[in-house]
């Protein structure tokens, strides 16, 4: 069987954030079936959504998988309930850890479950800019190049974390 190209988007903003997305690596690293290929850089975000929760550490990794997005889907939410991760909050509130299924080779999935890609990450900057540290050439499911959906998205005080190493 092929494996699948997957990439995921990581993000914290409490319980030391880098730690989280430190030890979530680790658990991606643990999954079955998948090998962990490529992890950006740590990123330092303002919050998207309501502005008085703290600021986010975010990151894109990228796997090759044999899991199904489903399977892949239950796995990552089992790794963010690990970490303390509240379902029941405020919408677009403060999380010890995101991790959403940004890419699924090139499938394009809506299901209740799941939507990939990603529905915000077309203007969601704490995506966009670590995706391209990792896959400048990447072409959206869409068709569009990953490079033009950035020229429309500003960075809003994104900044690299370069004293910060998240995989080894
Ligand atoms: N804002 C930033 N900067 N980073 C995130 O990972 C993030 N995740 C979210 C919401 C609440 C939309 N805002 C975010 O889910």
């Amino acid at each position: 069987m092929k494996d699948n190209h997957v990439y995921l988007g990581l993000g914290s903003n409490l319980s030391t954030p880098v730690q989280q997305l430190q030890q979530a690596i680790i658990s991606l690293k643990e999954l079955p079936k998948t090998h962990l290929l490529q992890t950006s850089s740590a990123y330092h975000s303002a919050p998207m959504g309501p502005a008085d929760q703290p600021d986010y550490v975010n990151a894109v990794v990228r796997l090759a998988t044999l899991l199904s997005p489903t399977e892949l889907l239950s796995h990552c939410q089992q790794i963010e309930l690990a970490q303390g991760r509240q379902r029941k909050g405020l919408r677009w509130g403060a999380r010890t850890l995101d991790i959403d299924i940004l890419l699924f080779n090139d499938q394009i999935i809506d299901t209740t479950a799941l939507t990939i890609p990603h529905c915000g990450m077309k203007q969601r900057e704490f995506v966009l800019y670590p995706l391209a540290e990792i896959s400048p050439d990447l072409k959206l499911p869409c068709g569009n190049l990953l490079k033009s959906v950035l020229e429309t998205c500003p960075r809003r005080g994104l900044t690299r974390l370069d004293d910060v190493q998240l995989a080894k």
